[in-house]
């Protein structure tokens, strides 16, 4: 396994639109587990291929809270099938936008299929924190950032300021 550099806003990378992975294969493995040891290290609760600077329709994520054994969980060309018309406020941060926080809305629950570490087929409701972060991931995957669902000023300024940090490091 290896770290991996995570890409950060404006690096016109994060806005590509990923391409679906033909094969879950030994190789697609290896790069869903750097995925997972650098999510670990950055720390994260999610993390999309493309943000690694690599377009392949793949996610991993781990909601699980501190106090519990890690639950990892690894998505494959997912797939929303249904959303709810409900939808909740959450504020959300992005390893790609780093220190920047805001409120996105989104629906309250989705059901999901994708294909998991093994490349078996999977189909399953999310809500919660779950729903919130395979959201966020799944924009990823079409180069879209959570700062995308802000104003326009709001975004203007998240990326003023991640360049300013980059500037000061
Ligand atoms: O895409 C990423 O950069 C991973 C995000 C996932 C995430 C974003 C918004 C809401 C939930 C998850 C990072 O984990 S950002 C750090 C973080 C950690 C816990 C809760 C919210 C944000
Ligand atoms: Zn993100």
């Amino acid at each position: 396994m290896a770290l991996r550099e995570i890409l950060v806003v404006p690096d016109p990378v994060l806005k590509q639109v990923s391409a679906p992975v033909a094969a879950v294969d030994d190789g697609l493995r290896a790069l869903m587990d750097d995925m997972l040891e650098t999510m670990y290290a950055a720390p994260g609760i999610g993390l999309a291929a493309i943000q690694i600077g690599v377009p392949k329709r793949v996610i991993v994520m781990d909601i699980a809270r501190q106090d519990e054994p890690k639950a990892p969980r690894y998505f494959v060309n997912p797939q929303i099938l249904w959303a709810s018309e409900e939808t909740l406020p959450y504020e959300e941060g992005c390893l790609s936008v780093p220190e920047i926080y805001d409120e996105v809305e989104r629906p309250a629950r989705v059901k999901l299929r994708y294909l998991n570490y093994q490349g078996e087929t999977i189909e399953e409701e999310a809500d919660g924190l779950y729903a919130v972060c395979i959201q966020h991931e799944m924009d990823h995957l079409d180069g879209v950032l959570f700062i995308d669902h802000l104003s326009r000023l709001k975004r203007e300024q998240a990326v003023k300021k991640v360049k300013k940090q980059a500037k000061a490091a």
